[in-house]
């Protein structure tokens, strides 16, 4: 079926519309890397800094890069881990550091693959600010990589998310600093052409814009996103892959995985919880093009915030949610009864390529909610 879709398209017609489509894309990256950065910066906004209260009080938004490097750092941690909720009862000024890294990492037993990371993780760390937070993002490239880099965080407002401001090429460094308006939780993802393929070769991730207010506590919390690797050989077949940009045109991938890997979730990487405890997943897909059917075998989420809206009231009681490339899902729920509780995309043919994990609940039977008969 893949291989005869493919074949649907001449190589001379694929060839033209890779050319295109990457004249296109060049042009809007030079259109970008001349714009001088730290145009329009942000007006200051201090904050009182719970994070580094004696820092963060006094600082106003950085009117240039040599004033970065003061600013206390906001929290990100790598997946399925989040960052600890904000405590603090007004805005900061922040910096987040994210590094790009091209790095050979394991997408199967067996099988590798050089995936573009932010930090070297798939998917990049989950960042934690709070709403009315003034945020500076720093990105390097680390020296060696291929290919230019960037980010485009869709909790910005501004052009391109930030992608205009950081184009950055091997070795290089760039910085711009944006206000966190509205809170939510937001995809980020590298923004460097040809865009699906730095986003399908790993650079996505989230950023979580606390409301102030914060959101309702639960005992834990888990960072997973579900991304497609387009591979030019069959699921599974070992060694080293290749990206296949047909496959990317052509939209089935071979891989539909959750946190960068088949088995991220899995084995000893299972999520866990105790019973009678609260958990709370935040939950993106990178894509780049497969919308997620995201559904825990077992569960019911007793509150979705659909779309990663943290102002619109939570859904109750749901089985299934539809997440978007590019967009995000707050889940919570209750555990009450022991056992192995499977993450899905209820897409159920995808987890066969891999869109499968595991939440482990340890604690005392329920048979009054739950049991066999005999
Ligand atoms: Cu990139």
């Amino acid at each position: 079926m893949l291989e005869s879709k493919r074949r649907a398209h001449p190589r001379s017609t694929w060839v033209m519309r890779g050319a295109a489509a990457s004249l296109l894309l060049a042009a809007a990256v030079a259109a970008v890397v001349v714009t001088a950065p730290w145009q329009g910066a942000a007006p200051g906004g201090a904050g009182d800094g719970a994070i580094a209260p004696a820092q963060a009080a006094a600082a106003p938004a950085p009117r240039g890069l040599a004033e970065v490097e003061a600013l206390p750092t906001a929290p990100k941690s790598a997946p399925p881990h989040v960052p600890p909720p904000i405590d603090r009862k007004g805005p900061a000024t922040l910096r987040v550091d994210l590094e790009a890294v091209e790095t050979t990492m394991q997408l199967a037993d067996g099988v590798e693959y050089t995936f573009w990371t932010f930090d070297g993780t798939v998917p990049g760390p989950m960042i934690r600010v709070r709403e009315g937070d003034t945020v500076v993002v720093r990105v390097t490239n680390r020296d060696g990589s291929t290919a230019p880099h960037s980010i485009d965080l869709h909790a910005v407002t501004g052009t391109g998310g930030g992608a205009i401001y950081t184009q950055t090429m091997a070795g290089g460094a760039t910085a711009f600093v944006f206000k966190a308006l509205a809170p939510g939780l937001y995809v980020y993802h590298c923004a460097t052409a040809p865009i699906p393929m730095h986003i399908a070769n790993g650079m996505y991730g989230m950023i979580l814009v606390e409301p102030a207010d914060g959101l309702p506590p639960v005992d834990r919390e888990y960072y997973v996103m579900q991304q497609e690797v387009y591979t030019a050989a069959p699921y599974g077949q070992k060694g080293l892959q290749t990206f296949d940009w047909q496959a990317l045109w052509d939209e089935p991938p071979e891989y539909v995985v959750f946190n960068g890997r088949v088995g991220s979730l899995a084995g000893g990487s299972v999520l866990r919880a105790r019973t009678g405890e609260t958990v709370r997943i935040y939950f993106g897909v990178g894509g780049p093009n497969l919308t997620s059917s995201f559904h825990v075998i077992g569960e019911i989420f007793d509150r979705v915030y659909m779309l990663g809206s943290l102002t619109a009231p939570p859904l109750t009681d749901v089985q299934t949610v539809l997440v978007p490339p590019g967009g995000s899902v707050v889940v919570d729920f209750a555990v009450e009864v022991p056992g192995r509780y499977t993450l899905v995309d209820h897409a159920l043919g995808r987890i066969h390529k891999g869109a499968i994990g595991e939440l482990v609940v340890e604690g005392p039977e329920r048979p009054d909610l739950f049991r066999p008969l005999r």
